[in-house]
């Protein structure tokens, strides 16, 4: 059997009798047809190309069908409209490889002669669509790939005994199908990345009003070896339960404002980067870090006030919590009144000046100064959904984490790092500390165990946004122990009491040994 799988030489004689040997090459040219149309993703994907064959078929159907008849397919089919489409698109197309299979058994001529002539309908169908660049491209290869398979395919399973034939069948077939599907997602997963990434790189944010503009970070508030008071994008922590960031096409996108509310409305991402903007400079922690850790940053971020699309909806009386779910359907929930309560809550589109990276949730996510990430930060935000405390528990909730997650205030060394070994002489101790909504007041250091003294604040750039601090100490030969600790806005000095993150943030003193030699 083995030798007879791997002959290439065998010549196609099939058995216009045998039962089998009909369903057999129906399948086969259904394989065959399935891989072409996976490789013609793939090879749009790869192209760089938007737009596949298969979406531009039906972008063809769709412009020449008559008006009553996508009609009646909106109301029957509803928002599955597209995907009834697309499936009845590649059920023809399989249906047609079927019978091409069939035919093919007796004259291979007979499939190169419909591969080419379905490829070159396809494409002048297909090339209409003015998004579709990577056609000709996507088409020559899905011809020529599908030929091949149902080539080896029928060359596999012919002039054997049926019960052989049945596992060459289910061998040489399942690696068809396999690839099939492989390319089909490697495809889409392209496609998207591309759509995706080519409407980002060619957006430019909608300027912010003067009086809602902030100053960029002026360079006096460099506090000499603390991070960067304005994290880059590119460092900034990033922390989802996404195994790929969720890939979303802003011309597709819409954000849902549902639940208690007098008015629901959906807008599209124009709309929303019509309504008013604002800038704000606000950190964001995820309630994960743990004393002394970098799941923290600091960034510039452009966006709507919630505050004023919640005004819009009209939020009913006893509407207590806020819920944002992602499109992949991570949810938070925060209590409504932090809203409305004078602290930044933005949708925001942007960070530090471009359009959110994907990774950081384009198109659009909340940002809510004091409240770590779990219960407020909805990267890649679909829907706003208002209702009660009680009626929901958010993603993280029941795996443990509490319900209420406002950021506790926090300070952290960042030179010189951790188990350093320096030179003895002048050195400079520096890092950040933060608090929002509350912001920083006083940062001090307690060196070798001895009392504590008070660090240099550098400029604060909002109440919301971490500050940096620095304190000059002369190195003296010798190990020596750093411990850091903030006092917010409020008079409030963090505690020394050691908590770990879960369930509600890390607590606790950042403290580090140094070596100086
Ligand atoms: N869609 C989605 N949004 C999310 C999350 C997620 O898993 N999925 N994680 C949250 C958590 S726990 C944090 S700390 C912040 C992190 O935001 P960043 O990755 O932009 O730093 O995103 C929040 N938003
Ligand atoms: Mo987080």
């Amino acid at each position: 059997m083995d030798q007879i799988v791997e002959e290439p030489s065998a010549p196609i004689e099939p058995n216009p009798d045998a039962w089998l040997g009909r369903w057999a090459a129906a399948a086969f040219g259904v394989f065959a047809v399935g891989l072409a149309l996976g490789v013609s993703e793939l090879v749009t994907g790869l192209a760089g190309g938007d737009q596949s064959l298969i979406g531009a078929l039906g972008t063809w159907v769709i412009d020449t069908v008559p008006a009553a008849v996508s009609k009646w397919a909106i109301e029957t089919f509803g928002t599955y409209d597209k995907l009834v489409l697309i499936v009845s698109i590649v059920g023809v197309a399989l249906v047609i490889g079927g019978l091409v299979g069939v035919a093919a058994r007796n004259r291979f001529a007979t499939a190169v002669g419909a591969f080419v002539a379905f490829g070159g309908l396809a494409y002048l169908a297909a090339v209409r669509d003015p998004l579709s660049d990577r056609i000709a491209a996507a088409t020559a290869a899905a011809v020529v790939f599908g030929l091949f398979a149902l080539g080896y395919l029928l060359r596999t399973g012919s002039g054997m005994t049926e019960d052989a034939s049945r596992r060459a069948f289910l061998r040489a077939g399942g690696a068809v199908v396999a690839l099939a599907i492989a390319s089909a997602v490697t495809g889409r997963w392209v496609i998207a990345r591309m759509a995706t990434s080519v409407r980002r790189d060619a957006m430019v944010l909608p300027p912010v009003d003067e009086s809602e503009r902030v100053e960029p970070a002026p360079p006096t508030a460099q506090a000499m070896g603390a991070v960067p008071v304005v994290t880059p994008n590119d460092e900034f922590y990033r922390i989802d339960t996404a195994v790929t960031s969720p890939l979303v096409n802003p011309d597709n996108w819409s954000l849902t404002i549902s639940g208690m509310v007098d008015r629901p409305f959906e807008i599209t991402y124009n709309q929303l980067l019509d309504l008013p903007m604002v800038e704000r400079y606000v950190t964001l922690s995820c309630v994960s870090n743990r004393v002394g850790g970098d799941l923290v940053g600091n960034a510039r971020w452009q966006g709507v006030p919630l505050r004023h699309v919640l005004e819009l909806a009209q939020v009913r009386d006893g509407a207590t919590q806020l819920v944002g779910r992602s499109v992949d359907n991570f949810t938070v929930g925060f209590p409504t009144e932090v809203v409305f309560d004078g602290r930044d809550a933005l949708i925001a589109v942007g960070m530090n000046g471009e359009p959110l990276p994907v990774r950081h949730g384009y198109p659009a996510r909340l940002v809510v100064a004091g409240l770590y990430g779990y219960v407020s930060a909805t990267k890649w935000l679909e829907e706003i959904h208002l209702t009660t405390w009680e009626a929901f528990d958010a993603y993280w909730i029941p795996r443990g984490w509490a319900k209420e997650g406002p950021i506790k205030t926090q300070s952290r060394i960042d030179r010189p790092s951790p188990n350093a070994t320096l030179a003895a002489g002048p050195e400079v101790i520096a890092g950040v500390a933060w608090a929002p909504t509350r912001g920083i007041s006083r940062v001090e250091l307690s060196i070798d165990e001895a009392d504590w003294v008070e660090a240099e604040l550098a400029d604060s750039l909002a109440d919301s946004s971490w500050r940096q601090w620095s304190l000059p100490w002369e190195a003296t030969p010798g190990r020596h122990t750093i411990q850091v600790r903030a006092t917010d806005g409020t008079g409030e000095t963090q505690t020394a009491d050691l908590a770990p993150p879960r369930p509600d943030g890390a607590t606790g003193h950042h403290t580090i040994f140094v070596t100086v030699e």
